[in-house]
């Protein structure tokens, strides 16, 4: 698994897990808890944060206090130690949301650092501070947690055409992780190359001072992976992703306003194409291929189709490969 940061890698990976293997236990939902409830938390931080910066103002101006209430909790939430929230932050956080500039603020959240989920965690951040609350697979799969260490996944796969035991190797795609790509990768079958189509009009994460659209990055970074000696010649399955919040947000933000020589306006599908066509033509190996699908990796039930599609690709090659069909 590759890609830039927060394209959806650990997201297909956990999605792997479902399709495939038995999802989640209990023991693992409860750990996944603090993590979600902190970006519940976070999420509205960083709008509040970004109300100062954009200069925002609550519509109710009696809510400046509770926004600092909640700042103050986020910054000291320690999700190692205590996960909970307590009721008056709750009702805080939920104060807060309502008011139209904040909404206004989440809208223009392309302006800013915000979790792409933020909306679906602070909408239940009530439910997620009850004492016996049991995290469900879509908040898992809803999540943001960075991938900090390589991480590496046996999945035992049945796609009715092939069955095999797949090893997954999923890194972290920030910058400071890319480093460690290589010394992963000696010996693999096949690259999956995750790409987050939302991101033509935002800015990256790790780059605040000089900012560098996230999407030229995917690419110049797809551009160097692939033509990297030990990479040269594998076939690549590439997940165009993010397709929900790119069908949204191609209506208010100008696909052109970011690639100028794009000029298919805000249709859906010369959308996708355009940015299916930027990472094909990266690729100067004319005797690699590249197989590639538009996901939602969110989306369980879209996502099994594909993600058989893609695992019978990958075995088909293998048995190609190895003179056996
Ligand atoms: N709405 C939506 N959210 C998605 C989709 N794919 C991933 N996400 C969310 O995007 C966030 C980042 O996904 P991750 O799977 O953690 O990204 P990653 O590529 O593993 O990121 P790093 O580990 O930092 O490299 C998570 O909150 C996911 O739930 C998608 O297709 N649609
Ligand atoms: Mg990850």
């Amino acid at each position: 698994m590759k890609g830039a940061g927060e394209c959806g890698k650990s997201t297909v990976v956990k999605q792997m897990r479902i399709i495939y293997a038995d999802g989640f236990s209990d023991i693992e939902r409860l750990q996944h808890l603090p993590i979600i409830r902190g970006n519940a938390i976070k999420s509205i931080a960083v709008i509040l944060h970004a109300m100062n910066t954009l200069n925002i103002q609550f519509e109710d101006r009696n809510l400046d206090p509770l926004a600092a209430m909640v700042r103050e909790f986020q910054s000291n939430y320690d999700l190692t130690i205590n996960s909970e929230i307590p009721g008056h932050i709750v009702d805080a956080v939920e104060k807060i949301w309502s008011d139209p500039n904040l909404k206004e603020c989440y809208k223009r959240s392309n302006e800013y650092q915000l979790m792409d989920n933020a909306k679906y965690f602070i909408e239940k951040v009530r439910q997620l501070s009850s004492m016996a609350y049991m995290p469900s697979t879509q908040d898992i799969i809803n999540e943001r947690s960075q991938t900090r260490a390589l991480v590496e996944v046996m999945i035992d796969v049945d796609t009715r055409q092939h069955r095999g035991t797949f090893r997954i190797i999923d890194v972290g795609g920030q910058r400071s992780q890319r480093r460690k790509w290589v010394h992963a990768f000696d010996n693999v079958t096949a690259i999956i190359w995750v790409a987050s189509l939302a991101d033509y009009d935002l800015t990256l994460q790790e780059d605040q001072k000089r900012p560098t659209n996230r999407m030229k990055e995917s690419l110049t970074l797809f551009e160097s992976t692939i033509h990297m000696p030990i990479f040269r010649s594998k076939n690549i399955v590439l997940f165009l992703n993010k397709t929900d919040l790119f069908k949204k947000k191609i209506k208010t933000s100008p696909i052109s306003d970011h690639f100028s020589s794009y000029s298919g306006g805000s249709d859906f599908d010369a959308g996708c194409q355009f940015f299916c066509n930027q990472f094909l033509s990266k690729n100067q190996n004319e005797r690699r291929r590249i197989f590639y699908h538009f996901t939602c990796a969110t989306d369980t039930q879209a996502l099994t189709h594909l993600i058989n599609s893609a695992v019978n690709t990958i075995m088909d090659d293998v048995l190609y490969k190895a003179g056996l069909a």
